[in-house]
């Protein structure tokens, strides 16, 4: 049996705090060669998702690979995306884009040809670096490489069309925001709504996110073991909360800088929605650490109480999105390792994977309520 040593790093996804990582190293036993799984591919059982071969210390890639090959809208609106700009292929704009919908067509069982146990994204690692990242740089977790592919695929979809990101517009203007309809299933708008405490002016900016990074509760030692649910965490996430000494627009004359109540809601809603878990926190003796904070969840998830038009309507209407994924990361802050629960439609029965680089096998839903999530991926279904 082969051993394989594996360097991973583990860093934080919040975009305030500063970088860091420090190597450990991660144990994995037993790789099955792929010489030998390939060799009858034929026999892949149905209810068998494919893995996906090392490329180094990859993890990160192979469970957000797999988590975003679970989501149907997203690899639908690549395929659509790919359909529609079919002449710019050729000439390698969309490297990356291809590259992915090839990836997921292959770990989806969909590929007309690749029919392996295990697939090498090599190529799409390949198109990544030729759009700048530094893969081999460890210092890489889920989230970020998250982030990077949105980008870089947004970048080759957009590549004429300039985004707006972070648009300003006033409380009276209309809310709905104009957005072209080539952005990602998972762009959404977070709506920040400031209120003057003084003259009572309000004002309205949104912002583009693509994942919603949200931070655990302050670790409180006496109730360590305090159940957490992810509907709390967006609750407390998407609070109100004041913030003083900011220069208002309407009252500057007068006094120069007021109190404002600032307020973060869901101001447009994603098709795919991902949730990522600060689990980084640093000791006051300056040392990273990850939380490992239990963090319910459900298959459904209802945002209604956070969507900005509702809350200034007070019509709570319910917006409901299904799980399709949960990435969790196992192990310590400087060291571990990412899996992957997702689901899969086989035979058109829904089913649930554990995925773990090459290796894959059904799980029950139970085991991926009972697991850790580092980041959720659910679609809307109202
Ligand atoms: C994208 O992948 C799908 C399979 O999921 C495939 O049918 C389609 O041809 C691919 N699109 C392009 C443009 O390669
Ligand atoms: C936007 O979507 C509509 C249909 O929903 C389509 O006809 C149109 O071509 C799309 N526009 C772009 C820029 O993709
Ligand atoms: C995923 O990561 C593991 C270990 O780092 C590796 O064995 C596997 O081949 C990787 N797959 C991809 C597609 O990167
Ligand atoms: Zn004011």
């Amino acid at each position: 049996m082969l051993k394989s040593v594996l360097k991973h790093y583990w860093f934080t996804g919040a975009a305030t705090v500063a970088v860091v990582a420090s190597a450990a190293y991660f144990v994995a036993v037993g790789e099955p060669d792929s010489g030998k799984t390939v060799k009858n591919p034929k026999s892949k059982p149905k209810n068998k998702l494919s893995g996906l071969i090392n490329e180094g210390n990859t993890c990160f890639i192979n469970a957000t690979l797999q988590a975003l090959a679970s989501c149907p809208i997203f690899f639908n609106w690549i395929d659509s995306v790919l359909t529609r700009k079919t002449s710019d292929i050729t000439e390698h704009y969309l490297r990356t884009t291809c590259s992915l919908n090839m990836t997921m067509a292959v770990i989806n069982n969909q590929h007309p040809t690749i029919d392996v146990h295990t697939f090498n994204s090599r190529q799409l690692i390949q198109s990544l670096e030729k759009h700048g990242w530094n893969l081999k740089s460890e210092e890489q977790d889920a989230h970020e490489f998250f982030n990077m592919l949105s980008t870089t695929i947004d970048e080759e979809i957009n590549k004429n069309n300039k985004i707006s990101k972070g648009i300003s517009i006033d409380e009276q203007a209309t809310t709905s925001v104009c957005q072209p309809n080539s952005s990602s299933p998972f762009r959404g708008y977070l709506a920040s709504q400031l209120c003057c405490l003084s003259c009572g002016h309000k004002s309205v900016r949104y912002d583009a996110f693509e994942c919603l990074s949200i931070p655990l509760p302050k670790l409180d030692v006496r109730n360590a073991f305090t159940m957490l649910n992810v509907e709390g965490l967006l609750k407390q996430f998407l609070a109100a909360e004041t913030v003083g000494e900011v220069q208002c627009d309407s009252c500057s004359l007068k006094n120069g800088k007021s109190v404002f109540l600032k307020q973060l809601s869901l101001g447009k809603l994603p098709q795919c929605l991902c949730l990522h878990i600060q689990r980084c926190d640093w000791t006051n003796a300056g040392q990273l650490t990850k939380r490992q904070d239990l963090v319910r969840f459900s298959e459904e998830l209802n945002v209604g109480n956070f969507v900005y038009t509702n809350r200034l309507s007070g019509n709570f209407k319910p917006v409901t999105y299904r799980l399709r994924a949960v990435v969790e990361h196992l192990g310590m802050a400087d060291s571990g390792h990412f899996v992957t629960f997702r689901r899969n439609i086989v035979d058109g029965r829904t089913r649930w994977f554990y995925t773990s680089d090459t290796f894959t096998r059904t799980a029950t839903f139970d085991e991926v309520l009972k697991s850790s999530p580092y980041m959720l991926f659910y679609e809307r279904c109202t």
